[in-house]
């Protein structure tokens, strides 16, 4: 698992709300402060911890929960979007849009350049496309060798020459080589000898310079944490077509400070590197991470259900209140099928409560999408007076409305017997139950 140690303390604190019994905010200045020291343990940089603890702070206690979401669920919610946001939000894939595409890769020695290179080869090797590599690693001794090692098994050819001192000449000689064989994407692992950003940028220049790469790809080790702010800073002033890995974020206790440093500057990371196998990379997606992060596998069922909610509806506590004690009018029932309709049957609903077993006629919650329309245009034609007391509507207004709506007598006889039935059917509940369903409905879901 990626970030172990980190995923474990912000699942924690979402386990503390989780599992409190109300919401107040002396809770939710526990949690953030959960979530602070998290943050601070994976070595992300101070002011950056505040600022982002303080929006998610201000929103868990300023936002009301839409209806239908419990406040748990949308501190929850909160907080996946500030990390989300705080990590760059969209995942920016590496494109393959000519043939070849050069990729050249850059970093501090030890930072992860040649095994990410393997990486990266057999991703691509994957996606169906022919690769080559380049090893222009002049400097330390046995680079060739070692990328031939962990791509040979994967019939991927490196150019090299352990003889050559000059990386520069090395580098084009394998662009020219892999050009003229045909090759869809052709990645150079340069050396790194540098300790230090001003070296590696000059290095990278010359060798940008020989070969005019599509992408400038630069390796930090992401057990460097908030210290990776100056090199990928040198870096994105230095090249604009620059992108990045951050690797051996598999077990390492700095990696969130690594990663929010290079997102500080705004370089767009890539992929990471979770392991020292070549099948340890991964296109680095903020939704997917953060999701993974907090460890709640039901985050994109509650993302879904945010999404419905969210395409309007006029679903408040109140409503379903009045809905579950029968004492409701037409223009209520309307809103209320339509909210419905979007959470998803009533039915599922009535089964998340333990021991209810209420098997509701299906006529009292048919609530598809042209029931609703016609429903919509049958209430049109009714008076105000009709819609808040339906007990009024005679046949003579049935008639009525029928004609004004362009439908028949026996549609508007359909949507009054829905509301007729509706009322009865939840009249008749017991009350105890009843409150149960509605504190369940408005606090429940997640079951986390
Ligand atoms: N655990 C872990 N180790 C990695 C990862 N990426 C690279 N390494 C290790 O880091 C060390 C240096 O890697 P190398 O590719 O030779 O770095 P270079 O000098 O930049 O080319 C090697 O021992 C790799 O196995 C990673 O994502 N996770
Ligand atoms: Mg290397």
């Amino acid at each position: 698992m990626v970030l172990d140690k980190l995923g474990q303390s912000l699942n924690n604190a979402l386990r503390k709300l989780a599992r409190a019994s109300t919401v107040d905010e002396a809770l939710v200045r526990e949690v953030v402060r959960d979530i602070q020291r998290a943050l601070l343990t994976s070595d992300v940089n101070v002011r950056l911890v505040l600022d982002l603890t303080k929006k998610i702070e201000k929103r868990a206690l300023e936002e009301k929960p839409p209806a239908g979401v419990s406040k748990k669920e949308h501190i929850i919610k909160i907080v996946y979007e500030e990390l989300t946001s705080f990590l760059g939000k969209e995942a920016k894939p590496i494109e393959i849009k000519e043939k070849p595409t050069i990729l050249l890769t850059v970093g501090i020695q030890g930072s992860g350049k040649t095994t990410s290179v393997a990486k990266l080869a057999r991703y691509f090797q994957k996606h169906g496309y022919k690769v080559g590599l380049v090893c222009s690693d002049t400097w330390r001794p046995g680079a060739y060798f070692q990328l031939k090692q962990l791509v040979e098994p994967y019939g991927i050819e490196v150019f090299g020459d352990p003889e050559e001192k000059d990386a520069v000449k090395l580098a084009k000689e394998g662009v020219e080589y892999f050009k003229k064989k045909g090759v869809d994407v052709i990645i150079v692992d340069s050396a790194g000898r540098h300790k230090e950003e001003k070296g590696l940028i000059e290095e990278m220049k010359q060798i940008s310079n020989a070969i005019n790469p599509h992408e400038v790809i630069l390796v930090i080790d992401g057990t460097i944490g908030q210290q990776a702010y100056n090199q990928a800073l040198a870096f994105k002033e230095a090249t604009p077509i620059g992108s990045i890995i951050v690797t051996k974020l598999d077990g390492s206790a700095k990696g969130g400070g690594a990663l929010s440093a290079v997102v500080a500057t705004g370089a767009p990371i890539k992929f990471i590197g979770v392991g020292e196998k070549i099948d340890d990379l991964e296109p680095f997606d903020p939704k997917r991470f953060v999701s993974r992060l907090l460890g709640l596998g039901d985050i994109q069922g509650l993302l879904e259900k945010f999404e419905e909610l969210s395409k309007e509806t006029e679903f408040t506590e109140e409503d379903v209140e009045k809905f579950l004690r029968g004492k409701f009018n037409l223009k209520d029932m309307y809103a209320q099928l339509e909210a419905m309709r979007k959470m998803g049957p009533l039915q599922q609903i009535l089964k998340m409560i333990p021991g209810m077993g209420y098997s509701i006629p299906d006529e009292v919650i048919k609530v598809s999408e042209e029931r609703l329309k016609k429903f919509k245009v049958i209430m049109d034609s009714m008076t105000e007076e009709e819609l808040e007391n339906p007990e009024i509507i005679n046949y003579s207004r049935i008639k009525r409305i029928a004609r004004g709506s362009g439908t028949s007598t026996k549609d508007v006889k359909e949507l009054l017997n829905q509301y007729k039935q509706m009322k009865k059917f939840f009249k008749g509940m017991d009350k105890r139950k009843l409150a149960k369903m509605a504190k369940k409905f408005n606090f429940g879901g997640l079951g986390i």
